[in-house]
């Protein structure tokens, strides 16, 4: 089997900057590449823009600017946003570069040429929102689309079509006999249903400019789905003067993408492989939504909240380890925040009580009692010596984490995974709260006897907490970092591995170091209360 580890997230339209909502696919994704890296896995990590189309060339529009300066514009914004989220992708694809755009025009033609894309008129019912004919039975009760909560308007066009057709048969096929193929599994009678009516698609649009011209027909421009599909192969090299990258990547281990567009990966793309003689990614995983109050966050809706709120008020590892703590992964899920009079966004309580448990308290305190208190007054912050009475069933408990953790990162269950580190963390917190090492080093001070039974309780907190930060650098990376950095090893967490994770590696003798709380406690009464008084 091959150690390469191809992950893919959709590429967002660039028509306005990211919303929490591209934050969560995005850090779901990391999570997974970091998980997969730790594992040995030889990651690549692709993200991106979607930036052609009649919602970019609205936004454009709007803004009074040209499609390219938007554009650029939001590219910015969005690589600023995920630099801050901590989100390690490998290459970061622009639709509007050259290189993709060749590709692009070259898979357009090698389609023409086969025959699986021909010319028609057509007239159809098309949601701007989703870039998408609807047909009629689609719709919502109201004759909206589902998604937008928009009417469709009535197109008519003289377009190219792909022959999707053709390929009904083989992709219903694929998905039967490869069950892993659309992730979570709930989702396959829902494609295999609409698989049933898809019709060929039109693979160009006259009324739109801001696109990939038809090769040869200047009039027309690639639809923005085909444009944008193809990004997971163009971006590896496919169809240029180096596709060293696609040779060694393709086919992708998982494409993560969120509910509302499975429809287009688990139909569109797989025909378009099909067509081109590619083979399919082994997984297609599609997520659930984030919604306030019920309701999906979207641009088009405008209910947005902005990821850098959320990352001021409780620092970028906060949230990402709430959203994979609370978040079911394949399911929606509420993020009951709280807005201020300005709709700017005030708080969130949920968040706040499980980072203030899991991550100040259980995980931050467990560091804080041991390295920065016990440690430094009994033994000058130097590890002390194993001590296998003191150890009782952390070494067999650790295995069977690793196991779990294992297991749910590769079914995509994020949440499981998490629960399984922190069952680890909370059982570590409560070995110090029964072994009381405060009362051991006081017993020790004056019975020799009891001494290594109280160096050995520390040598396992601190192997455990080593432990700890490997398992939990996936999902908390700033925060793994700096409790590494306090447990004083030399060689750097980013070169840890799954083999790293055992018991016994932590050399009795190392330097550990004092250091401030890994993550402080929030404390939104208390500072709603001093605003008050202050007003
Ligand atoms: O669909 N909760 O772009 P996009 C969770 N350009 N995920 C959400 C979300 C929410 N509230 N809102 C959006 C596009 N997303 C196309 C993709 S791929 C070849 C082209 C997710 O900016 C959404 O489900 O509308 C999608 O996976 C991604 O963000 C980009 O959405």
């Amino acid at each position: 089997m091959k150690n390469t580890y191809f992950l893919t997230t959709a590429i967002d339209y660039s028509n306005a900057p990211p919303h929490l909502g591209h934050a969560y696919e995005k850090i779901t994704a990391d999570v997974i590449a970091r998980h997969q890296r730790l594992r040995g896995k030889d990651v690549f990590f692709l993200m991106g823009l979607d930036e052609h189309g009649t919602k970019n060339e609205k936004a454009a529009k709007e803004k009074g600017v040209s499609p390219e300066v938007h554009c650029d514009e939001i590219a910015e914004k969005y690589i600023e946003t995920w630099a801050k989220l901590n989100i390690s992708y490998d290459s970061f694809i622009r639709t509007t570069e050259e290189k993709h755009k060749e590709a692009v025009k070259k898979i357009f033609i090698r389609l023409q040429e086969q025959g699986d894309i021909y010319k028609k008129s057509y007239q159809g019912l098309y949601c701007f929102g989703c870039e998408a004919f609807y047909l009629e039975k689609d719709l919502d009760e109201k004759g909206l689309c589902p998604d937008h909560k928009r009417a469709p308007e009535l197109v008519s066009e003289e377009n190219y079509f792909f022959k999707i057709t053709k390929y009904k048969q083989k992709i219903k096929e694929h998905i039967i006999n490869n069950p892993g193929f659309i992730q979570p599994e709930s989702r396959k009678n829902e494609v295999l249903n609409l698989l049933e009516d898809f019709e060929d698609i039109s693979v160009s649009r006259e009324t739109v400019k801001w696109g990939i011209k038809v090769p040869g027909d200047d009039k027309q421009v690639i639809y923005v789905w085909l444009d944008a599909l193809n990004n997971y192969i163009t971006a590896l090299g496919f169809e240029s003067n180096d596709d060293s990258n696609f040779k060694k990547f393709w086919p992708a281990r998982v494409q993560i993408v969120g509910k509302d567009i499975l429809r287009f990966h688990a139909i569109i793309w797989p025909a378009i492989l099909f067509a081109l003689g590619i083979d399919l990614p082994e997984c297609i995983y599609s997520h659930g939504f984030i919604t306030i109050g019920g309701t999906k966050i979207s641009k088009t809706i405008g209910n947005v909240i902005k990821p850098e709120d959320l990352i001021n008020k409780y620092q970028t590892d906060g949230l990402r380890y709430f959203i994979i703590r609370e978040m079911n992964y394949g399911n929606d899920g509420d993020f009951a925040a709280e807005f201020n009079e300005d709709k700017s966004f005030s708080k969130c309580e949920i968040l706040e009580n499980r980072v203030n448990a899991d991550l100040a308290n259980n995980l931050g305190n467990s560091l804080n009692r041991i390295v920065s208190s016990i440690l430094a007054k009994n033994c000058e912050g130097i590890v002390p010596e194993r001590f296998l009475e003191a150890e009782k069933d952390f070494p067999d408990f650790i295995e069977k984490t690793k196991d779990k953790v294992g297991e749910s990162m590769d079914k995509f269950a994020l949440q499981d995974s998490v629960i399984s580190v922190w069952d680890l963390v909370n059982k570590l917190n409560k070995y110090i709260d029964s072994e009381a090492p405060w009362n051991l080093a006081k017993r020790a001070a004056e019975d020799s006897s009891v001494t290594p039974y109280f160096h050995g309780v520390l040598y396992t907190c601190l192997e455990t907490l080593r432990i700890i930060a490997i398992l939990a650098s996936p999902y908390i990376p700033e925060i793994t970092q700096k409790l590494w950095e306090q447990l004083g090893i030399n060689e750097s967490l980013q070169a840890q591995n799954w083999d790293n994770i055992k018991w016994g590696i932590l050399k009795s003798g190392t330097e550990t170091k004092k250091g401030d709380l890994i993550y402080p406690r929030i404390d939104s009464k208390l500072a709603d209360k001093s605003k008050k008084r202050s007003s």
